[in-house]
């Protein structure tokens, strides 16, 4: 369904019309796709149909860039736990689905309107209003389309978050699809260059340099595959962060990085040159233990821990990895240190 055809439209509108509040959310944790989507959604309800709007969060913002996203496009949000949805009201959900393990409300609170690039999941096909593009490397991009479908001219910030949530989504454009840069040329004129630099290059906190300390002295690597257990994080993110970080060493395909929260272990796989699926591998992983899924280059999961022993929380984690070296190089290999400070030092 999409907004493009009369029929699309005209279920976007009616659903919008009858309702009393409208809710727009994301995936808990949301990065800055999601964050972009939200903001443009705002912007795009009422410059193009007057109806104002409660953007609603849920999750850490824990990268220093989507925190700077954030406070430079001034977005205004609610905390999940604040709002009750009732069924005069429109949620919408942008991002992700409501089946997915990373909804923040209960599965009953169905959203009216879902507009998504990841796989489409059935239960959403029941929705009022569902626009799921799995081609597109952002969410971002059918969001720009709805700006020209309804005639919405972007305002800067609008622009520069959209331009933002797509550059990121694709790892600037290297996970690209095509359709994501030729959106990125149309959104380029209207960006706003200095509040783009501003967001891409923040202060770090000094956590950020911790993680990458933690991961390159603990990063071991098995022929073309990096796995890093990064043990406690500060906030969620910083498992892709470091996933990231190693996924540019040379001759590395393939990056797994774990982390512990209060109540799960939480990882995040990346992949060049994929033979095979990485949303596809970590289902694999989790099984039934847990969650997880993503596209073909990167993906997230994660198992619920609570209660769980430090000697049990380790097996875990090395579970994970065995599995992994099993699915990728079809055995258990032994692994080496990415970096070993004692055969590299100098004398
Ligand atoms: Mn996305």
């Amino acid at each position: 369904m999409t907004i493009a055809n009369e029929l699309g439209r005209g279920r976007f509108l009616s659903t919008i019309e009858r309702s009393r509040n409208i809710y727009i959310t994301t995936h808990i944790n949301p990065d800055p796709d999601a964050i972009a989507c939200a903001f443009g959604m705002q912007y795009l309800l009422k410059k193009a149909l007057r109806r104002k709007s409660v953007i609603i969060q849920s999750g850490v913002i824990g990268r220093a860039e989507n925190k700077a996203l954030i406070s430079e496009c001034g977005i205004k949000s609610v905390d999940a736990s604040t709002v009750t949805v009732t069924s005069d009201d429109c949620l919408i959900l942008l991002d992700a689905q409501h089946v997915n393990s990373n909804y923040p409300f209960r599965r009953s609170v169905r959203p009216e309107i879902v507009i998504d690039h990841h796989p489409l999941r059935a239960p959403t096909y029941t929705l009022p209003f569902y626009d799921i593009r799995p081609r597109y490397g952002a969410t971002a991009e059918i969001l720009v389309e709805y700006f020209k479908q309804f005639g919405i001219p972007f305002s800067r910030a609008v622009a520069t978050a959209l331009y933002y949530g797509i550059k990121t989504d694709t790892a600037n454009w290297s996970r690209s699809t095509g359709h994501d840069i030729a959106v990125c040329h149309s959104l380029a004129e209207h960006i706003d260059d200095k509040m783009l630099s501003r967001i891409e290059y923040p202060e770090l906190p000094v956590d950020y340099y911790r993680q990458i300390h933690k991961g390159l002295t603990t990063a071991v690597r098995y022929g073309s595959i990096i796995t890093v257990h990064l043990h406690a994080l500060p906030s969620p993110d910083y498992a892709s962060l470091i996933a990231d970080f190693f996924l540019r060493a040379e001759d590395v395909h393939w990056v797994f990085v774990t982390g512990r929260l209060a109540d799960a272990v939480i990882f995040s796989l990346r992949c060049t040159r994929a033979r095979e699926n990485a949303g596809d591998v970590i289902k694999a992983l989790v099984g039934k233990q847990g969650s997880g899924g993503g596209h073909s280059n990167s993906a997230a999961g994660k198992i619920p821990t609570a209660g769980l022993t430090e000697a049990e929380l380790e097996k875990i984690e090395h579970e994970l990895v065995a599995k992994l070296l099993k699915r990728l190089h079809g055995r258990i290999i032994v692994g080496d240190l990415f970096i070993d400070t004692a055969s590299n030092r100098t004398v």
